[in-house]
């Protein structure tokens, strides 16, 4: 019996965010639905889907630590919540967050879902850190880095780790572009290019780094336009 309370009770777990609070044998819940994983950038809006539309006409919900520059908006089919920052706001940077709806939403049928039901973990990107202008005082890449251009003469630097393949560049506002040089060990100079496509649509542009540099790698990203307030993200791969 005991067993049988403990499965119970881990099952109640894994099911994750689906709850049946309406006695119908139907389950109602929110799921995140934007695809942008456990480790987010701080410019990064959140998207939930309800399993069915709710009769609610907004949905508040609350992060700890807390955080209020966003706005939470409902579609007109009842269904889909975007959180979305204000402006140049952003998350604070390697921060665990916990968001939680603020109110009971309920369906037509009246099925029910309380605060309490649920909650979404996620972490954010770690972002660069001025000063960071020049080689001595770069910040490390790891991973991803979120950062931001804040002025037309603003150069951001990385130090990559040693065994990086290729940088993935997502640029976030549509200003005149950011450019992108990869300086090696021996003080040779890569001047990255990007695609007008990747530009335009915001995509991700992946730069291999040429083989005939040698090992360990910094880059410095500055505006080509020289505009200011560019966000990005930047990204190391490796093997
Ligand atoms: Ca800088």
């Amino acid at each position: 019996m005991k067993n049988c309370t403990v499965s119970i009770a881990l099952l109640a777990l894994v099911s994750g965010c689906l709850y049946d609070q309406s006695n119908s044998g139907q389950t109602f819940g929110w799921a995140r639905v934007d695809k942008g994983g456990d480790t987010v950038s701080i410019f990064s809006s959140l998207v939930f889907a309800f399993s069915e539309p709710i009769a609610d006409t907004a949905v508040p919900v609350v992060f700890e630590p807390a955080f209020y520059g966003f706005y939470s908006s409902l579609n007109a089919s009842r269904d889909t919540v975007t959180v979305a920052l204000v402006g140049q706001i952003a998350f604070a940077p390697s921060t665990r967050y916990v968001l939680r709806r603020a109110a009971v939403c309920k369906t037509a049928n009246g099925a029910t879902l309380y605060p309490q039901n649920d909650s979404l973990v996620f972490y954010t990107h770690a972002a660069e850190q001025e000063p960071n202008n020049s080689k001595a005082t770069a910040d490390s890449l790891v991973h991803f880095m979120d950062g931001t251009i804040e002025t037309a003469i603003d150069t951001d630097c990385f130090i990559l780790p040693r065994t990086t393949q290729k940088i993935t560049l997502i640029q976030l506002d549509s200003g005149l572009g950011i450019a992108l040089n990869i300086y090696d060990s021996l003080g040779a100079c890569f001047v990255a290019a990007f695609s007008a496509v990747a530009l335009q649509n915001f995509l991700p542009d992946t730069i291999t780094i040429p083989d005939s540099l040698h090992a360990p790698f910094y880059c410095a990203l500055y505006s080509q336009g020289h505009s200011s307030g560019d966000r990005y993200i930047l990204g190391a791969i490796r093997p």
